[in-house]
C-alpha cells in the first residue's frame, strides 16, 4: 500500500508515435516492452510498474523501497530520448514522463496518479522529457479543459463585438473605433485574453472570428457611417491563427463588396510577432489584405521583443504604440526616448502613429509633441456595445 511518501510515475513511451511510424506499431510496442525490461526496472527493482495500454506505464515506488532516489535521480539525468537495443540493431525511442513526488505535494495514491497524468500533460505540451508535478498543474489543466467543453457549447449569440473609440489627436473627434470581441457567459463578459489561447486549442476561433469580423464591418457599412460619418473606420484584430486562414481575405474581400465600403476603412490589427517572419502564411495573409486596400496596423507595439524590420519588409500603415509605453510617458525618460524614436521611424516612413491605453489627459501634451495622429484609451471610452456609442 502506497503512503504520501510515495512517488508516482506516469511513462509515456513513444509518446509522438514517431517509433510507430517507423518501425510499425507492433514492432514499436515490443521495443517499448524491451525498454521498460532493459532500462527502467533495473533503475529500481522494487518499484510497482503497471502497464496501462501498449505505450504507457504507471511507475510507483514508496521512499522506504530501495532505490527510490535511484530512481527520481534517473528521470532527471538519465531518461530520455533511447536508443533500445533489438536484436542486431538499435532502436531510436522517444520517452515522455510526469512525476509526482507525494512528499512534495502532500497527496494519497489516487491523487499523486492524477497529478502525474497533469505533470506528464505538461511535458508533452511544452516537449520537454521529464515535468515534475505541481499542484496547480491539475487545476490549471481541469480548467482549461472545462473552458474548452463550454466554449464547444457556445453559440455564436453568445458572442458579441464591443467598440472603442479611437480620436484624432488634433481635434478629439471620434474618428473610428476599435472592435474588440467579448464572450458572454453566465459568469460575466470575458475579453479575448479569458480565451483566446483555449479557442485556439480547440479550433474555435477561426468561426468565432470571423462571425465578429462580419458583424464589424456590417456595423462600419450602417451605424457607424451614419453617426461618424462616411470616412470612419473599424479595425479587427486578427490571431496568429486567424491570420493563417487560407481563406480569410477572400471572406474580407466577400464582405467589404457586399456591404460597399471602402476598404481603406477596414483597419486590420496584427501584432508584431506575427508577422515578423516573412514567407509565413500569416505574412501572406497580411499582404493579400493590403493589396484589397485595407489599412495595415501594428498592434501593440512595444509590449514584446520588436523587430522593426516589418516596417520595411510588410505593407504597413499604422503603428499602434503599446499602452505600457505610453503609461509613464510623461515620467520616465527612457520611455519617452523610445518614443520619439518611433514617431521620428514614423515620421521619415508615412506611418501614423495611434496610442493605445490613455487613460488621462497628462499625457496628451506628449503625444501632441511626438506627432501622434490618433489616441484611444478609458479616458476617451471604454469598449462598449456599439448602441453607446451611437444612441441606437
Ligand atoms: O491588444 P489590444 O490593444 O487589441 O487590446 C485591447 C484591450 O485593451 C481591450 O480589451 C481593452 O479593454 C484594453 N484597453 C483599452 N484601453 C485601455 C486603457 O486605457 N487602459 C487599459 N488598462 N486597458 C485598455
Ligand atoms: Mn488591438
Amino acid at each position: 500500500m502506497l503512503n504520501r511518501d510515495a512517488t508516482v510515475i506516469a511513462v509515456s513511451v513513444d509518446p509522438y508515435h514517431r517509433a510507430v511510424v517507423a518501425y510499425g506499431h507492433q514492432a514499436a510496442v515490443s521495443i517499448a516492452e524491451r525498454f521498460v525490461e532493459q532500462v527502467l526496472k533495473p533503475i529500481s527493482p522494487r518499484a510497482r510498474f503497471e502497464r496501462r495500454s501498449d505505450l504507457q506505464w504507471l511507475i510507483s515506488l514508496s521512499v522506504d523501497d530501495g532505490g527510490h532516489d535511484a530512481l527520481i535521480d534517473a528521470t532527471r539525468r538519465k531518461l530520455g530520448a533511447h536508443t533500445v537495443s533489438d536484436g542486431d540493431r538499435s532502436a531510436f525511442l522517444d520517452v515522455c514522463m510526469g512525476v509526482a513526488i507525494g512528499a512534495d505535494l502532500r497527496a494519497d495514491e489516487a491523487d499523486l496518479v492524477r497529478h502525474a497524468d497533469a505533470a506528464l500533460c505538461v511535458a508533452l505540451t511544452r516537449r520537454v522529457h521529464v515535468e515534475f508535478a505541481h499542484p496547480s498543474m491539475v487545476r490549471q489543466i481541469s480548467a482549461e479543459v472545462d473552458l474548452a467543453a463550454w466554449l464547444t457549447r457556445s453559440v455564436e449569440r453568445d458572442f458579441s463585438v464591443f467598440y472603442q473609440p479611437i480620436v484624432a489627436m488634433a481635434d478629439r473627434r471620434v474618428v473610428g473605433y476599435e472592435s474588440l470581441l467579448r464572450w458572454h457567459t453566465e459568469s460575466g463578459v470575458l475579453a479575448p485574453d479569458a480565451f483566446l489561447a483555449v479557442a485556439e486549442g480547440i479550433s474555435l476561433l477561426a468561426p468565432i472570428g470571423r462571425h465578429a469580423i462580419g458583424e464589424a464591418i456590417r456595423d462600419l457599412a450602417t451605424d457607424i457611417t451614419e453617426t461618424a460619418g462616411d470616412e470612419a473606420f473599424v479595425s479587427l484584430n486578427l490571431s496568429g491563427q486567424q491570420l493563417s486562414d487560407e481563406g480569410l481575405v477572400c471572406y474580407i474581400d466577400g464582405l467589404i463588396r457586399d456591404h460597399r465600403v471602402d476598404p481603406a476603412r477596414v483597419w486590420i490589427e496584427v501584432r508584431e510577432d506575427q508577422v515578423v517572419r516573412l514567407e509565413t502564411s500569416a505574412a501572406r495573409t497580411v499582404n493579400g489584405l493590403h493589396d484589397l486596400g485595407c489599412t495595415i496596423c501594428v498592434d501593440d507595439l512595444g509590449a514584446g521583443f520588436s523587430a522593426l524590420r516589418y516596417v520595411r519588409d510588410l505593407p504597413v500603415d499604422v503603428l499602434k504604440v503599446d499602452r505600457t509605453l505610453i503609461a509613464q510617458l510623461v515620467h520616465s525618460h527612457s520611455d519617452r526616448a523610445v518614443v520619439r524614436a518611433i514617431s521620428e521611424m514614423a515620421a521619415a516612413t508615412g506611418l501614423r502613429m495611434v496610442a493605445e491605453g490613455i487613460e488621462s489627459d497628462d499625457v496628451l501634451e506628449v503625444l501632441t509633441e511626438f506627432g501622434f495622429d490618433y489616441a484611444q484609451g478609458f479616458f476617451f471610452g471604454r469598449p462598449e456595445p456599439l448602441a453607446t456609442w451611437t444612441g441606437r
